[in-house]
């Protein structure tokens, strides 16, 4: 959602003012508007400023010892910064000559002295109103990112992720020479749930699920997929078979043990587990396609000698 004007709060501003009186000026104007202010004299500092701190928006005197205004709004737009800088020139300057040159250096807008307090507030909401619209943007993009990987209903990652993400991972375990294992769990006989409860309390006993498997793995290390309807994907890097059995068989025994709390029901389910392991002595890379089978050979057998269990093959 675009924000309207108004509802953000005033951004930083940085005031770059050789003039002492006027920089004492404009400070105390901006700071009344509710603006955070800092204030500098020449480019150089404003530079050295925006480097350690960034600032949205930049209001630059043109004619200052050392680095000028000019230098200024170059030096700042042939910089990567993270956020859009806006910058608004004062300039004593009147001839379209030199307020072109002003504008080709990348100020945004100037503002001829005497500065007229009217004018430059009015200018101030176009900056706020341009870098609002660069924040809606960013906030959408991230939105977007994180749709395209997440799977909607439990949040886990979804298969497009899977396919991206576990080839790098095996690449980095074999460069490395770490191990890497996979869970893949299925939750049995999750059709008679749905039978019984209806699909909105199958839909919960996914969620469920979901959040007990991302709280069961180490934050920021392993990660989980919903790999298909019912069936889930840990994936451990740096862990070896027996570790990945351990943890494997840690959630057989939960889910086993602990019935799904729905509102008022209670819903026990069990899930069969099969386990794979890239192992760090393996010598070069392995398809993801590899991985997945063995794991996914494994849970077939866990389910085949009765479910409820966590099976192993060897790749
Ligand atoms: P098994 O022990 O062999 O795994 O039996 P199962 O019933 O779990 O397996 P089956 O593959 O026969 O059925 C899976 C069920 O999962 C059928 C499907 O409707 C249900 N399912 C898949 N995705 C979802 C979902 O997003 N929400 C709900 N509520 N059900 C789903
Ligand atoms: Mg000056
Ligand atoms: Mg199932
Ligand atoms: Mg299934």
């Amino acid at each position: 959602m675009l924000q309207s004007l108004g509802e953000s709060p005033p951004y930083p501003i940085l005031v770059v003012e050789d003039n002492h009186f006027l920089r004492h000026v404009l400070c105390n104007m901006l700071q009344e508007d509710g603006h955070t202010v800092t204030a500098v004299a020449d480019g150089v500092a404003a530079l050295e400023h925006l480097r350690q701190q960034p600032c949205p928006i930049v209001i630059t005197d043109w004619v200052m010892p050392g680095m000028d205004g000019l230098e200024l709004c170059r030096a700042i737009r042939s910089q990567e910064l993270e956020c859009y800088t806006y910058i608004l020139l004062l300039t004593a300057q009147e001839s379209k000559a030199d307020l072109i040159t002003g504008l080709e250096a990348g100020a945004d807008e100037y503002l001829i002295k005497p500065i007229n307090e009217a004018e430059l507030r009015a200018r101030l909401k176009i900056a706020q109103r341009i870098l609002n619209l660069e924040r809606s943007l960013k906030q959408s993009l991230e939105e977007l990112k994180h749709l395209s990987v997440k799977d909607p209903l439990t949040e886990l990652y979804n298969r497009r992720y899977l396919a991206e993400r576990l080839p790098q991972e095996i690449k980095r375990a074999s460069r490395y020479g770490r191990n890497l294992s996979l869970i893949m769990l299925d939750i049995d006989h999750f059709k008679a749930v749905n039978d019984t409860y209806g699909h909105g309390a199958g839909d919960a006993v996914l969620k469920i699920c979901a959040g007990v498997l991302q709280e069961a793995i180490r934050q920021d290390v392993d990660w989980a997929a919903r790999y298909g309807g019912e069936e889930f994907l840990l994936i451990l890097p740096e862990t070896d078979h027996a570790g990945a059995l351990v943890v494997a068989e840690r959630l057989r025994e939960y889910f086993a043990a602990t019935p799904l709390q729905i509102g008022e029901l209670g819903i026990s389910i069990t899930a069969s587990f099969g386990v794979s392991t890239y192992p760090h002595d393996r010598r070069g890379p392995l398809g993801a396609e590899v991985l997945l089978e063995a794991a996914d050979r494994a849970l077939y057998q866990a389910k085949k000698t009765g479910r409820n269990m966590v099976c192993s093959l060897p790749l």
